[in-house]
């Protein structure tokens, strides 16, 4: 059996029971509103998935373990076609019987039990995250230390991972110039600009001429999909001069060919986000070229461990990568930090505080330093706690399932 640094097994031996799952809908207020391409939302309505397992303790008994998984669906479906009470449904009707059928507490069997449903991928990576954290807290080992174990390219975890935030459409470039203004004060040091057609290179040129040196990426959400291809080869082709490190996702989620077309007119490197929902995707995208960059998200992307394949093949075919957040909760953003670590993600990320989006979490804060990094947290599994009493004030639902 393969095994992960700290000498733990790289999956769950014989000796740990599924005891049950818990969903919790928790709908957190954002501290701003978030409006992007990708939707707009006042608040956070997001699918939590606790998973009870009980395993053999170190010093013999047995003992029960936490763990939580975030379902990364937004609230409605305006950036994939999951959406949180989607996924809840899918949960009840689908993954529970699957998994509590199968009594399975490897997170590694999450994805080949749950193959026969097609998509919803970020639900299952939720439940395969629950137990990933539930397995890894159980041998107190670390997600970070875990996913890089997993790896083939055979490197340690970073200790703290580059902070990046992404800003969303904001009304003028006096009050984006202001955003952002606040979050370099901060200690961020790359910014992700959304834009779409009409806001675009000005504010693109506005930040850069006030912040030469930051790192910047725009994200256009296929927002450059409905132009005719040579005005969104145009427009997009302005954004040149100004040193992004890449634009994000300009045309339809299906439109490989077009970003390969498109790759070839601007000199700006192209990243994908939502038209990669798995490894052969990824392959695909990478070696017709429409894309250079690769924005890693486990939800997307249907879980951990694909995401991890995502990343060895992106190291070996030189493609730096950078994880991608979907406005989690501390639930999801811990997880992100664990993923974040792996060598190959060179280029920074959505990895920014707690407090960016929310004034209060439903897990201790992660908080980004003067130095402009987030530390990994030293705890096992994803290495923050669920507050009970933060849980019970943002939760509108909650039910349990037990393993029979
Ligand atoms: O396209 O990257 C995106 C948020 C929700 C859905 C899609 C996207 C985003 C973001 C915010 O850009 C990322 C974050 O969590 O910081
Ligand atoms: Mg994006």
């Amino acid at each position: 059996m393969a095994r992960a640094p700290g000498g733990a097994p790289s999956s769950p031996g014989p000796m740990a029971r599924l005891v049950g799952f818990e969903l919790v809908r928790a709908v957190l207020p954002l501290r701003q509103p978030w409006v992007s391409g990708a939707g707009c939302f006042s608040e956070r309505d997001s699918l939590l998935v606790r998973a009870m397992v009980r395993h053999e303790g170190r010093t013999g008994g047995w003992a029960e373990v936490d763990g939580w998984g975030e379902c990364t669906a937004l609230p409605e479906p305006t950036y994939s076609p999951e959406y949180t009470a989607g996924a809840l449904e899918v949960s009840e009707r689908y993954i529970l019987p699957a998994l509590l059928g199968a009594g399975t507490a490897r997170a590694e069997d999450v994805a080949p039990v749950l193959s026969f449903l097609k998509g919803h991928r970020m639900v299952k990576a939720a439940f395969e995250a629950a137990l990933l954290d539930a397995r890894l807290r159980a041998c107190g080992v670390r997600m970070a230390d875990f996913l890089a174990g997993l790896s083939r390219r055979g490197q340690k975890a970073r200790e703290a991972v580059t902070a990046g935030v992404s800003v969303g459409l904001a009304r003028s470039p006096a009050e984006l110039l202001e955003q952002v203004e606040q979050y370099t004060s901060e200690g961020y040091g790359r910014v992700k600009l959304k834009i779409m057609p009409g806001w675009d290179e000005e504010p693109v040129a506005a930040v850069r001429r006030r912040w030469p040196a930051l790192v910047l990426f725009a994200d256009a959400n296929g927002a450059y999909a409905d132009l005719p291809f040579t005005e969104a080869s145009d427009r997009l082709s302005r954004l040149d001069g100004y040193g992004l490190a890449c634009v994000e996702q300009p045309l339809g989620d299906d439109d490989m060919m077009g970003h390969a077309q498109l790759a070839r007119r601007l000199a700006t490197p192209i990243c994908l986000d939502e038209a990669l929902t798995s490894l052969g995707s990824v392959a695909t995208a990478i070696k017709i070229g429409a894309c250079s960059v690769v924005s890693v998200k486990a939800g997307r992307l249907g879980g951990f461990f694909e995401a991890v394949r995502v990343h060895d093949l992106c190291a070996e075919l030189d493609v730096p990568v950078w994880c991608g957040g979907m406005v989690e909760t501390g639930v999801g953003r811990a997880a992100n930090v664990a993923l974040a670590a792996l060598p190959n993600f060179s280029l920074p990320g959505d990895l920014s505080a707690s407090s960016r989006f929310f004034e209060k979490d439903v897990t201790g804060p992660l908080e980004v330093g003067h130095d402009g990094t987030i530390r990994v947290p030293p705890g096992p599994g994803s290495g923050v706690a669920v507050r009970d009493e933060a849980l019970a004030a943002f939760s509108v639902w909650r039910r349990w399932w037990a393993a029979g």
